[in-house]
Order: structure tokens, then C-alpha cells, then sequence
């Protein structure tokens, strides 16, 4: 359970060897645990103070450096210690010990963020823009959510619901008029203003695609018969022998992957099992997971290598068709659906991940607006933008339900407040934090 009053420990940096490892320690017995730890140590707020830690029974742990950020000016808004000591596990061990012996509890994943959220700090946007941050994989990924972190989405969604709450006024103050006093313009100015908010709420929306291939990437699933090159293309793509290639059909049976950034977008490719009809018990279950893998991909590239093949398998999501081997093959006529490639020698690779750009519209991502980037984000403002049309179609009548608008106004504000922490339940609230790691 977590208690508002309690002070609590972690590492903040990863378990393992390093040149130092920081250990943070936040809340109200902070500077008191740091007092016994070092002998009677009372650091400067935000100057680095050099200081000999001792464990329990007076032993020396490590020589550290510790940094004492004073509440409210801290990252979590109450008193914060970070103790930065030789990246020793064993040491970083022995400090978070002593720390608990002397009244703190560990933290539980993402409890520092939450303080901070608690705390006002930060906003719900900004406390999951943290955690996707420090999973960014590429340039244009950690942009997109250090801006978040910034706090220029939460910018763009409180201007939203500011212009949502000034229509709603106007519509409740209108509730108590007498319906004759109305004019006819007073409905048609407050469907325009939402006609507005309704645009800019598309425009947010449209940016999700875009946002959420940056942070979670985007999977690419080769398939084919057996034997057309799929594990040789892998293997180029990865500029390594990460699968085995060889002339035996049924030679891949595992999955494997090798992740590649495409402007910016980390695109995970998985190499599967040729798919054809064996009596192989093992082959069968590489073909099986192959099958479960085209189920989750966001492409598939089809690879053959003959060039008479004119029947090509459907797949679910969009797909390439790939006519591997074009060594080999001459004279072969060109037809604009199929890419030609030559796996092995690397030919019209380039074209081909060209190709898979324009096909998963990667060129068009553009790391200089907010973007929405995360499934709950995208159902909050999807369901805020559904409020706002049913209110728009509420005013398109002669003499309007004004409850009604109201109602779905204030529906369009708390889809926005949801995402901006103002009214998060509480199962919303704990999936984001608890996807943070301990010590963030
Ligand atoms: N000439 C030529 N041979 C190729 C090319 N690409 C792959 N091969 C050869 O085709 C054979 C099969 O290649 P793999 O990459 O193992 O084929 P696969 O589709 O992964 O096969 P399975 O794992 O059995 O399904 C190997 O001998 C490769 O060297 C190419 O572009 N040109
Ligand atoms: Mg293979």
C-alpha cells in the first residue's frame, strides 16, 4: 500500500557494474536517515556534498556524493535525496538496506513519478510522457515525448477544454432564459465555436498513428514457401548472420527478429517458418507460430522467388509482394505491385524499404507537434470528439434540447480531464505508474 507520508528508497539507475550508481531516497525522513547514514551530513539544497555513508553497525559502505533537493522544489515535491555512490550492486545493496533499516520502504515501480503527479507537479499526460521517454528507441521518439513531458500536449488539451468550458457556460447560462429570449444566432455562434473545437480535436487525433509508431515501433512479419530467402533478407536487413540461411527448405523453424530504425520509427522485422504443407512435427509448430505472428504484424512482406507465380495469399493488414532472387531470373517482366529484390546481393533493398516506408506513411511523421501517443490517450480524445459532434447535431435543430448540449459538453470536458489526470479513475491511474520502472 502506498501512504502519502511515507518516505521510500530505490535504485535510480540500472542494476549492474557502472561508474556510479544513484539511489534516491524521497520523502519526510529523508534528511534524518541521511544524518545517521553519514555521521550528521546536512547537505546544502542542491549542492553536490561529498560524504562517507556507514551501514547499521557503523562500517563504512562507500565514499558518495549526495544531493538534497528541499520540498517543494524537488522532482516529486517533497524533500529528495539522490546519493550517488560506485556502480556496485553491492554497494547500491548495502545503502538501500541501511535506508530501510532506518525507517523507508522501497518504492514500488513509478512511485516517484506518482509523487510528483500527487504532488502537482506534473500532469497524468506528463507522468506517462516519463515513462515513454525512457523507453524512447530513436531521436524522433524520445522528441515527440520530451515535448510531452514539457508539457506541450497538455497545453494543447487545456486549451481544448478551456474553449469546450466557455461554449458549456454559455449553454448552462442559457438553461435559465426563457427559450423565447433566445436568438436563433445564439445557437448557430455556439455550434460554430464547437464546429472549431470539433476541427482542432480531429487534428489531435490524426496525430496518434504517427505517435504511437514512434513509442511502440512497428512489425514486420516475412512469410513465403519455404526456401525463397526470407531468413537471407533478415540477415541483410540486420548486417548479420542473425538467422541460419541455407538451401534445405525448412531450414527456419524459430522466430527471429531483428529491429531496424526506419526514420526514426523502430521497425521490428520477424523472420518466420516457410509456410507449406509438411508432415515435419517440428516444422508444424514453426509453421503455427509463423501463422500467430502475420496475426499480430502491422506488415507483411510476401517474398517467392518464381517469377510465373501470379496467385498471391491475402493477408489481414497491408502486405508487399517481394520476387526474391533477381539474379537469377531474366527477362522477367515488371509489374508495379511486386518489388524485385535480390536478398543476398542486397539489390533494390533500398527501393524496398522505401517501400515500406510509404506504405506505413513513415515519411510523414513529424516530430514538431504534440502527438498523442498511447491507446487510452487515443479513446479519451476519441470519446471527447464523439460529445462534441452529438452537441454540434444537438444545435443543428430549430429549437434545441439546451440540457442535452450541456450534457454532451460536459461528457467532451471529462474525456480531456481523464487524460490530464483531473478525473482519472483509479485503474487508469495505476496501469500508468505501475509501467514505470522502480526508482522513476
Ligand atoms: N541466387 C540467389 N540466392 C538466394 C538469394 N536469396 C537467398 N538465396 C538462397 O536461397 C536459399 C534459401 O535461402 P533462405 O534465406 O534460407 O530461405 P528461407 O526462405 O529463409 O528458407 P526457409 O527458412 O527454409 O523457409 C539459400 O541457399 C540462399 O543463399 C538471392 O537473392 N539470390
Ligand atoms: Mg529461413
Amino acid at each position: 500500500m502506498m501512504n502519502g507520508d511515507a518516505t521510500f528508497v530505490a535504485p535510480a539507475t540500472p542494476f549492474g557494474t557502472s561508474g556510479i550508481a544513484v539511489v534516491r531516497i524521497n520523502g519526510p525522513l529523508a534528511l534524518t536517515i541521511l544524518s545517521k547514514m553519514s555521521r550528521g551530513i546536512k547537505p546544502k539544497p542542491r549542492t553536490a556534498t561529498l560524504t562517507k555513508i556507514y551501514n547499521q553497525d557503523g562500517k563504512l559502505i562507500d565514499e558518495c556524493i549526495v544531493t538534497f533537493f528541499k520540498s517543494p522544489a524537488s522532482y516529486t515535491g517533497d524533500d529528495l535525496l539522490e546519493v550517488s555512490c560506485h556502480g556496485n550492486p553491492v554497494l547500491v545493496n548495502n545503502i538501500i538496506q541501511t535506508v530501510c533499516t532506518n525507517g523507508a520502504r522501497l518504492a514500488e515501480p513509478g512511485e516517484f513519478t506518482k509523487k510528483a503527479f500527487i504532488n502537482g507537479k506534473i500532469d497524468l499526460l506528463q507522468a506517462e510522457a516519463v515513462g515513454a521517454l525512457i523507453k524512447s528507441r530513436s531521436d524522433a521518439a524520445a522528441k515527440i515525448n520530451s515535448q510531452t513531458l514539457n508539457g506541450t500536449l497538455s497545453h494543447s488539451l487545456n486549451n481544448l477544454n478551456n474553449e469546450l468550458i466557455n461554449v458549456a457556460s454559455k449553454i448552462e447560462h442559457a438553461i435559465d432564459i426563457a427559450e423565447s429570449e433566445i436568438q436563433n444566432s445564439f445557437y448557430k455562434s455556439c455550434n460554430s465555436e464547437i464546429k472549431t473545437i470539433i476541427h482542432s480535436t480531429e487534428q489531435i487525433l490524426l496525430t496518434f498513428e504517427a505517435g504511437k509508431m514512434l513509442n511502440d515501433g512497428i512489425r514486420v512479419v516475412i512469410t513465403g514457401k519455404p526456401n525463397v530467402g526470407k531468413s537471407t533478407l533478415i540477415n541483410y536487413f540486420s548486417g548479420s548472420e542473425k538467422a541460419i540461411v541455407s538451401d534445405i527448405p525448412g531450414t527456419t523453424r524459430d522466430i527471429v527478429e531483428s529491429t531496424m530504425n526506419i526514420g526514426g520509427v523502430p521497425v521490428r522485422f520477424i523472420d518466420t517458418a516457410g509456410i507449406h504443407s509438411t508432415d515435419d512435427k517440428i516444422e508444424k509448430i514453426g509453421i503455427e507460430r509463423a501463422s500467430a505472428e502475420i496475426g499480430f504484424a502491422d506488415l507483411v512482406l510476401y517474398i517467392f522467388d518464381d517469377p510465373s507465380q501470379d496467385i498471391f495469399p491475402e493477408f489481414g493488414c497491408p502486405f508487399i509482394c517481394i520476387l526474391n532472387k533477381s539474379d537469377l531470373h531474366k527477362n522477367v517482366s515488371k509489374n508495379d505491385s511486386i518489388i524485385h529484390i535480390s536478398a543476398k546481393s542486397g539489390k533494390n533493398v533500398e527501393f524496398l524499404l522505401d517501400k515500406i516506408k510509404e506504405t506505413m506513411s513513415i515519411n510523414e511523421v513529424s516530430t514538431d507537434t504534440p502527438h498523442l501517443t498511447s491507446n487510452h490517450q487515443q479513446i479519451a480524445i476519441s470519446k471527447s470528439l464523439e460529445s462534441q459532434q452529438a452537441a454540434s447535431k444537438l444545435l443543428d435543430h430549430t429549437s434545441p434540447e439546451m440540457e442535452l448540449v450541456a450534457y454532451e459538453l460536459r461528457d467532451a470536458i471529462s474525456a480531456i480531464d481523464t487524460l490530464l489526470g483531473k478525473t482519472s479513475p483509479d485503474d487508469i491511474l495505476n496501469n500508468i505508474f505501475k509501467n514505470l520502472c522502480v526508482g522513476k
